[in-house]
């Protein structure tokens, strides 16, 4: 049986390390496989559960498209589409919130992390988000769905959700339940300046992460003021307990080396961070360089990004659409 992906990045900007590393290019991995489908969103609706620019909120769903096509994945062999193209993704997440519990939700740690201390301020959206997120998932009959560690809770709640559905309208495995796919190894890549912080798009200081747009100057530059301890590289991997900052760098580079982090401890074993900053600030801006450079260009050229998203928009329609007559009908629609 062919593999059906479906996965989605939000175009909130400043598209990062931690968003190529987690997500970006396992993508691009299984869009390599032809044995799998893949439907890759640009996630528009999730991006206003925050105000958002007008302006800003297009160039970046157009930026969000470029980056995919930019790293590997190719728009003849994948879907590509912007999420509030095909309607049937707002109308699923109305249908599936009408049967999820509150208490299931309240439980998302997500919503209590972006929230933070004033969440009688933050939006419903933001709150329900991980409902859009199931409907998003559960119209396409994906059976699996590449994300970061962060996301593991919510595809929790839509294999919940999928299989209350089923329960509640006696439509057994009407919506299929989907596998995660997550890394076992770097799938949580953190702040620069702070270990025990993910690296985030929202995050005020532009050092703390390594954007998919930043030159081979800049990437040097953040690396090297990275924030590290005072001890040597451990040689064993047991000795980085209690050292967040030293276990990010170097998980950083062994999941851009595509080596592991025993490797990798051989390689620095005894060394100074110094060494450690200078060859992975190299890696880095041999593998992201070039990946800027193209989103750079195709971010120039509207008329086939535009191209792009409708054809992507127009064949997702054909599937979600599909789904949802479906769905109204086993509710009483
Ligand atoms: N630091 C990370 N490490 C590994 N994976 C990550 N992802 C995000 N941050 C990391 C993964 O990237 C995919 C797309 O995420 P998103 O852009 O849709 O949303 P997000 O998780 O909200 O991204 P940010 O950077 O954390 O944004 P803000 O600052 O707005 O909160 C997902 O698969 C995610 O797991």
């Amino acid at each position: 049986m062919p593999k059906k992906i479906f996965s989605g990045v939000q175009p909130t900007g400043n598209l990062h390390l931690g968003n190529y590393l987690g997500a970006i290019k396992n993508f691009v991995d299984l869009n390599n496989d032809d044995q799998n489908e893949c439907i890759f969103c640009v996630v528009d609706l999730h991006a206003i559960t925050v105000k958002q620019d007008k302006d800003e909120l297009r160039s970046n769903i157009r930026e969000t498209a470029a980056t995919f096509i930019a790293s590997g994945i190719d728009p003849s062999k994948s879907i590509i589409f912007n999420q509030s193209k095909v309607h049937a993704h707002a109308e699923g997440s109305w249908m599936l919130s009408c049967m999820a519990p509150m208490g299931w939700l309240n439980r998302m740690t997500q919503f209590k992390e972006k929230a933070g201390k004033d969440k009688e301020k933050a939006s419903v959206g933001l709150y329900i988000y991980p409902i859009l997120m199931a409907s998003d998932i559960l119209l396409y009959d994906t059976t699996h769905v590449p994300v970061g560690e962060d996301q593991k809770q919510h595809l929790e709640l839509t294999r919940d959700i999928a299989q209350k559905f089923n329960k509640d309208f006696d439509c057994d495995d009407f919506l299929k339940s989907p596998e995660p796919l997550i890394k076992k190894n770097f799938s949580r890549i953190m702040s620069l300046k702070n270990g025990l912080k993910k690296m985030s798009k929202s995050d005020l200081s532009d050092l703390s992460r390594i954007n998919l747009t930043d030159t081979k100057d800049e990437i040097i530059n953040k690396i090297k003021k990275a924030k590290t301890d005072s001890f040597q590289i451990p040689n064993e991997g047991q000795n980085l307990k209690d050292r967040p900052e030293a276990e990010n760098l170097l998980g950083i580079y062994s999941s851009i080396s595509d080596q592991t982090l025993d490797k990798t401890l051989k390689e620095f074993g005894g060394k100074n961070f110094s060494d450690l900053k200078s060859q992975l600030a190299e890696v880095l801006s041999s593998k992201i360089s070039p990946i800027s450079d193209e989103i750079k260009k195709l971010t120039n050229d509207y008329e086939y990004l535009d191209k792009i998203l409708a054809e992507g928009a127009t064949k997702a329609e054909e599937i979600a659409g599909k789904k949802i007559a479906e769905m109204k009908k086993i509710i009483g629609f």
